[in-house]
């Protein structure tokens, strides 16, 4: 197994020569760690059947299945399928998942530790998901804005991003985000935690999932000072080509792991559809997230 760092102000490292099936818990060892020293880690040259993929995940947490069924890989239902592409004239999980800034599960209080893609049906022209580190954002925030947001609390929710599922159709809509607002309420949370395996500060909000910001007494901040910090960390340039935002581009056999609770990431948005198929597989490790 071999390390290579992509380039100075890329994000990530590279790793070749891991056959995950036979890894040594060394190996696993130092994978996990790199995860979180460098966030992003991208294993080349993979040919990973379904289980073996989920065994080599169960490695690294606790697999979670996502809580909406209408993602689940039809014989592996731990795999979170995002496809535009029919099999036997049949969508197979969601097409256009995650086109927008957020960290998976950030809508509630145990975030995954972990995400797995594995892409399977790569695009041609427009592919990759962006990402910001988000420990990286909060040490270039200025110091005005950090003293600001010292001892809030931010308010997250899927509300905005809930996919309507195909047997939503013709509920009235009130009743759907009275489900939404039951099933997955909206879950308050340190504006800037402290990363349980880093101890790093991380500014933990996300264009897509957070909704509000509050003082230590629940009085709300407005959302004025919500849109300051999107602004300052690059989440509201459509371009995403702010310094901090990194672009990253997988080539077929490429299974990438990353920091789901330090990386925000978000899609890349495609004008025109291609195909594009992506398994997911998330772990958890119980911690759940303090304030600095
Ligand atoms: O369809 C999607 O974009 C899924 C999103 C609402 N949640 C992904 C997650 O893991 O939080
Ligand atoms: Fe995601």
């Amino acid at each position: 197994m071999e390390f290579s760092t992509v380039s100075a102000n890329q994000l990530g490292i590279t790793v070749r020569g891991l056959i995950p099936q036979v890894a040594t818990d060394d190996e696993i060892r130092q994978l996990h760690d790199a995860v979180f020293e460098h966030k992003l880690v991208i294993l080349k040259n993979q040919d990973l059947p379904s289980p073996d993929y989920l065994e080599f995940a169960r490695r690294f947490g606790d697999v979670v299945r996502y809580y909406e069924p209408m993602y689940e890989h039809p014989e592996h239902p731990d795999i979170f399928v995002s496809s535009n592409v029919p099999k036997d004239g049949k969508q197979i999980g969601v097409p256009r998942t995650g086109k927008f800034w957020h960290s998976d599960y950030q809508f509630r209080s145990d975030p995954f530790a972990i995400t797995f893609i594995y892409p399977q049906v790569i695009p041609i022209k427009n592919r990759g998901t962006f990402y910001i580190n988000m420990a990286d954002a909060y040490r270039r925030l200025p110091g005005d804005l950090k003293r600001e947001i010292e001892g809030t609390y931010s308010v997250h929710s899927v509300r905005k991003y809930f996919k309507i599922r195909p047997s939503d159709v013709y509920r009235p809509l009130s009743e759907v985000i009275r489900e939404v607002e039951t099933k997955t309420p909206p879950h308050i949370c340190p504006t800037v935690v402290k990363h349980p395996r880093t101890g790093e500060p991380v500014l933990y909000i996300s264009e897509g999932f957070t909704v509000g910001i509050q003082d230590g007494d629940g009085n709300d901040l407005g959302e004025d000072l919500l849109q300051r910090l999107f602004e300052a960390t690059g989440q509201l340039d459509d371009s995403c080509s702010q310094p901090g935002t990194h672009l990253v581009t997988p080539e077929p056999g490429d299974l990438l792991m990353w920091d789901n609770r330090s990386l925000i990431h978000r899609a890349l948005h495609t004008p025109t559809p291609e195909p594009t198929v992506s398994h997911r597989v998330t772990v958890s490790d119980g911690a759940t997230l303090q304030p600095v």
